[in-house]
């Protein structure tokens, strides 16, 4: 068989971000763009002949023939075996696992997650390695820097594999398998929780749920999980159907845009008890109770402060850690508990060798993400059998599950505001004008509030000392509250602006206040010093979650 080189033109903007490299399906779609980020991970690799590799996506528009370039490239680079998802599609979470559970070298995960879909919207690609996690920036750079230098692929003749049908098959030489998606993920999941709980909660006539699926990749998972394995009556799981464009929605699970979700969940005689919902990949969730809404730090507090409660918990979690902008809720839990808690920048990568190390169980981001060692992503569905264990555990609200802990720790009031799609120029000016303030605030007061510190995060990794800098703008305050500046790393139209906003209050009696009220007096701060008017032209954000 004869392998096929062809010549190209390097690319000098395919530096991935936060989570993978990810663009407009209509930049994607430039000749040879998609092949050379592949040669790229390719090229970056080491030992490759006769390896297994790990591909799926999340279906979204482009997913098919991109699947079928990287099998023929994988064909022409001499991988041993390439596991692929039926119709080409895996969840993040279960890519993840497969990589582990296979021994593979790695996987490539193709997803924007919660950008939009479709001939107009994103498209992204990323590459985790032999642990199921994202590469790491080492890596990520490294690949950046081979895409600039290639002016050659390789890839094998056009054979079209039936990635629709279950199977073995062999493409040049390699062999490429078939699997079912989600067979491998529902095991696991029956490893950690306790299905025969969750099932008796679920057939209770007095406990509904709703799983919103946003059209994304989790309503096969859901379906087969949820409602045939676990018995949850039909149309449990709503947008079930995974759609090439999402339904023309945004498949990010929040306030803002699982909107159908919030308002079944809102409605005044609403007689649903849990919500919840996925984004693109899978790999995000969101939690809500019957009018109310778990923030996501909340959650990993809560989940954190149970755990043992859960059988794959049950002898107790080594730590926590958690993304740098999330709010300091689960620090109270490990403190209590008496366990480490890390504070890494923001993106999952970042957790993989606290994980791999055995120095955390649990891990979670303000974006709605939480996860644990299971695999070595964050993970939608398993957020979601966690509550429902909890819930069928305790016999209690979702609500007032929250409010005891909050009783117990205080609560951390918690918000972030984005500002999307501003001009590169504009954002950058703004956080130029940010970090010039920054040695002049500390001791500077702001009404009742003093700041304390203030600077730019730098992590050391504490395993492998690498070092990251530039994490984002921290304002922080004598009563530990914080405000947060980034730029976001998924976005593909100019600049994200991200402001979050967090305030602790122990006081019981001062635990119904309206979120955005309780955070005014830093809102005002943010006005203050970040002037985003000026800088922006924005007077208000676009997204409040
Ligand atoms: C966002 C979130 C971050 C998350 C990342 C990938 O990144 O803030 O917490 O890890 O998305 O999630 P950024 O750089 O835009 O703030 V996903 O579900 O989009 O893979
Ligand atoms: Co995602």
């Amino acid at each position: 068989m004869t392998i096929q080189t062809i010549k190209t033109t390097p690319f000098d903007d395919q530096k991935p971000g936060t989570s993978g490299l990810r663009k407009s399906v209509k930049h994607f779609k430039k000749p040879d763009y998609l092949q050379t980020f592949v040669q790229a991970i390719f090229n970056t690799l080491e030992h490759v002949q006769d390896s297994t590799l790990v591909l799926g996506g999340d279906g979204r528009y482009f997913n098919r023939e991109a699947i079928q370039i990287i099998l023929r490239m994988a064909a022409a680079t001499g991988f041993g075996r390439v596991i692929v998802g039926q119709g080409g599609i895996l969840s993040t979470p279960a890519a993840s696992n497969v990589i582990r559970q296979y021994q593979a070298i790695g996987g490539i995960i193709l997803s924007a997650s919660h950008n939009a879909g479709g001939p107009e919207g994103d498209f992204g690609i990323k590459f985790n390695g032999a642990n199921g996690g994202p590469a790491p920036e080492s890596m990520t750079e490294a690949m950046f820097a081979a895409a600039k230098q290639i002016h050659e692929y390789h890839i094998a003749p056009l054979q079209p594999i039936p990635v629709d049908k279950l199977g073995k098959y062999q493409l040049a030489g390699m062999q490429v398998e078939v699997i079912d998606a989600v067979s491998d993920y529902l095991a696991l999941m029956e490893r950690i929780f306790d299905f025969d709980k969750i099932s008796a909660l679920l057939a209770s006539n007095h406990f509904k749920m709703r799983f919103d699926a946003m059209h994304a990749v989790t309503g096969p998972y859901a379906h087969r999980i949820l409602e045939q394995r676990l018995g949850a009556p039909e149309g449990t799981v709503i947008h079930g159907e995974p759609l090439a464009d999402f339904g023309g929605g945004h498949p990010d699970p929040n306030q803002a845009h699982a909107t159908e979700l919030m308002n079944l969940l809102y409605a005044r005689n609403s007689d649903i008890d849990f919500g919840a919902a996925s984004d693109g990949d899978g790999d995000r969730n969101m939690i809500l109770g019957k009018r109310f809404f778990v923030t996501p730090s909340d959650s990993l507090a809560v989940l954190a402060a149970n755990a043992r409660l859960i059988p794959g918990y049950k002898d107790g979690i080594a730590g926590i850690a958690r993304s740098m902008p999330t709010s300091q809720a689960p620090d109270r839990v490990a403190e209590k508990l008496g366990l480490p808690c890390f504070e890494t920048p923001t993106g999952w990568k970042f957790f993989g060798n606290l994980l791999d190390a055995g120095k955390i169980t649990l891990c979670g981001e303000e974006s709605f993400g939480t996860g644990s060692d299971h695999v070595r992503e964050k993970d939608g569905l398993w957020a979601v059998l966690f509550w429902l264990n909890l819930l069928a555990e305790k016999q209690d609200s979702v609500e007032n599950i929250v409010r005891q802990h909050w009783a117990e720790y205080g609560r951390n009031y918690y918000s972030r505001h984005d500002y999307e799609a501003i001009e590169m120029q504009d954002a950058n000016a703004l956080v130029d004008a940010l970090q010039a303030q920054l040695p002049g605030l500390a001791g500077k007061p702001f009404g009742d509030l003093t700041v304390s510190a203030a600077d730019n995060f730098t992590y050391t990794d504490p395993v492998d000392g690498s070092v990251s800098q530039n994490q984002g703008i921290r304002i922080l305050f004598a009563d530990g509250s914080r405000i947060i500046f980034r730029l976001s790393g998924t976005g593909t139209q100019g600049a994200t602006l991200r402001v979050y906003l967090e305030k602790y209050e122990a006081d019981v009696s001062k635990h119904d206040q309206d979120v955005q009220e309780a955070l005014a007096d830093l809102l005002a701060i943010v006005q203050q010093v970040a002037r985003i008017e000026h800088f922006t032209g924005r007077a208000a954000a676009d997204v409040i979650t």
